[in-house]
C-alpha cells in the first residue's frame, strides 16, 4: 500500500504534454490543463487498484512496474518522433504478407493493415466490437512497428482537445520533419464541403478548408496510398477500380495516388473540445458512451458529430474521409490511440463494472439485424497480424496480450 501511494504521487506530478503545448493552451483558453486529463490520471490509479485486487494471474505478468505508457505526440522528444516516423516509413517499404490473389492492390507491409480494415469494415464499425477491434488493430500495428521495424517506443496518441481550435498548430500536424505531415495543397476547390454521413445525404456539411489536395510537406508527403477509396467524401480523387460490392475484393484494387488532407478547425473546434470529451466521459452506461462516441443514435442528427467522426474529419481528405480505407493515412493511428485512450479512461473510472461492458450487435448499425456481440466472439486481423483474440480479451489494457496504459 505504501509503495502504491508513492507511485501515485509520482504519476500525478508528471506533465502529460510538453511545456510549450500547455503554454499555448493556457494562452488560448485561460486554463492550465485539460479537465479530461484528470480522468486519465484517475483511470491509472483505479486500474492498478482493480487489477491488483483481482489477484489474478494477469497481475503477475502485467503490473504497475512493467505497464508501458502511450504518450501524446507533443510529449515525445523530437528524436522519439523521428523514430516513430521512420518505423512507419519502414512498414511502407517492407513486402506485404497479403497475397495479390486476395488483395490485388497491396504493395507493402503497411497495406496489410489497410486491406484488413477494408475487408472487415462492415463488421467493426457501429458494432459491439468497434472499440475492442480497433484497440486490437492499433496494438497489432504498434507491435509491427516494434518487431518488424525496430521501433523502441510505443504508439503515440493525439489529444484532440489540446489542438481543437487549430489542429495545424499541433506538432503532429504542423508539416515539420517531426510531424505526421500537415495539410494538403489547396485542391478539389470545386467541392464546397464534405457531407456527414455522406455527400448525398448530409446532416452536417463541413466547409472546404485550406487543403483538399496532396500533402504539401512533411515526412509523409510521398508516402502515397494504394488501396480504396470506397466512400470518399473528397470527390476529386480516383475511385477504386474494384467497386462491385458483391466482389470480395471490393476496395482492394490497385489505385496508387497521393495522400490528400483538408485540415478542418471548423470540425475539431466544435466536436473535439475538452467539454465535448468530458461530456462523453461522463456517460453513465456503455450505451451512452458507445453511441455518443460514434455520433449518436440515430447518428449525426441535431448537429452532433461525435469525437470519432470529428477526429477523422479533422484531417479529412483521401483516405481520411473514407471510413472504409481511412487507415491508409498514418494519421489514423494517432487518432485511434486517442479513441482507445478515451475508452480506457471511461472504463477505469469504474473498472469493476465497466471493463467488460459491451453494447451493440455484429453488423454496422445493426443492418441487417443481427445478434448482440459477446465477449466470446473471435477476432482476427487477416494478414496484418498472426495474433488472434476474443473480444473479451481486448477489454482490458492490462490483460491478454496487452500491458499498456495512457498518460
Ligand atoms: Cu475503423
Amino acid at each position: 500500500m505504501v509503495q502504491r501511494q508513492l507511485l501515485l504521487t509520482a504519476v500525478a506530478a508528471l506533465p502529460l504534454v510538453s511545456a510549450a503545448a500547455i503554454e499555448r493552451y493556457r494562452n488560448e483558453t485561460g486554463q492550465d490543463a485539460l479537465e479530461t486529463d484528470e480522468y486519465s490520471r484517475r483511470a491509472w490509479i483505479n486500474q492498478q487498484d482493480y487489477q491488483s485486487s483481482k489477484a489474478s494471474n494477469s497481475w503477475t505478468t502485467c503490473n504497475a512496474n512493467n505497464t508501458v505508457v502511450r504518450k501524446e505526440w507533443s510529449a515525445l522528444s523530437k528524436t522519439q518522433r523521428k523514430e516513430y516516423i521512420a518505423a512507419v516509413q519502414c512498414l511502407g517499404t517492407l513486402p506485404p504478407k497479403t497475397p495479390l490473389s486476395a488483395a490485388p492492390g497491396v504493395r507493402r507491409r503497411y497495406d496489410d493493415f489497410v486491406a484488413t480494415h477494408i475487408n472487415q469494415t462492415f463488421s467493426v464499425h457501429n458494432t459491439g466490437n468497434f472499440l475492442g477491434w480497433h484497440r486490437y488493430l492499433t496494438w497489432a500495428y504498434e507491435t509491427a512497428l516494434r518487431d518488424e521495424c525496430g521501433y523502441t517506443g510505443y504508439q503515440p496518441y493525439y489529444n484532440w482537445p489540446l489542438w481543437a481550435s487549430d489542429p495545424a498548430a499541433s506538432p503532429a500536424l504542423d508539416g515539420s520533419d517531426t510531424s505526421m505531415s500537415g495539410n494538403g495543397e489547396l485542391g478539389c476547390t470545386e467541392q464546397a464541403g464534405y457531407g456527414i454521413p455522406t455527400n448525398a445525404q448530409p446532416n452536417i456539411l463541413i466547409p472546404h478548408g485550406a487543403g483538399g489536395g496532396c500533402l504539401k510537406d512533411g515526412p509523409f508527403k510521398d508516402f502515397g496510398m494504394n488501396l480504396g477509396p470506397v466512400f470518399s467524401d473528397l470527390t476529386c480523387t480516383p475511385p477504386n477500380p474494384i467497386m462491385d460490392f458483391a466482389n470480395p475484393q471490393f476496395g482492394l484494387g490497385y489505385n496508387p495516388r497521393c495522400l490528400k488532407r483538408d485540415i478542418s478547425p471548423w470540425t475539431s473546434s466544435q466536436w473535439t473540445s475538452d467539454a465535448q470529451v468530458k461530456a462523453l466521459l461522463d456517460c453513465d452506461g456503455i450505451f451512452c458512451f458507445w453511441a455518443n462516441m460514434q455520433g449518436g443514435v440515430p447518428a449525426f442528427v441535431d448537429n452532433f458529430m461525435g469525437v470519432h467522426t470529428a477526429g477523422h474529419f479533422t484531417i479529412g481528405g483521401d483516405p481520411g474521409s473514407d471510413f472504409v480505407s481511412s487507415n491508409g493515412d498514418p494519421w489514423f493511428y494517432l487518432h485511434h490511440a486517442q479513441i482507445d485512450r478515451v475508452w480506457w479512461m471511461w472504463q477505469n473510472q469504474k473498472p469493476a463494472e465497466r471493463t467488460d461492458a459491451l453494447y451493440g450487435t455484429i453488423t454496422l448499425a445493426d443492418s441487417p439485424p443481427s445478434r448482440n456481440a459477446t465477449l466470446d466472439d473471435e477476432m482476427d486481423l487477416g494478414y496484418a497480424s498472426d495474433v488472434r483474440m476474443t473480444l473479451g480479451e481486448s477489454m482490458d489494457t492490462m490483460a491478454g496480450p496487452f500491458c499498456y496504459r495512457y498518460e
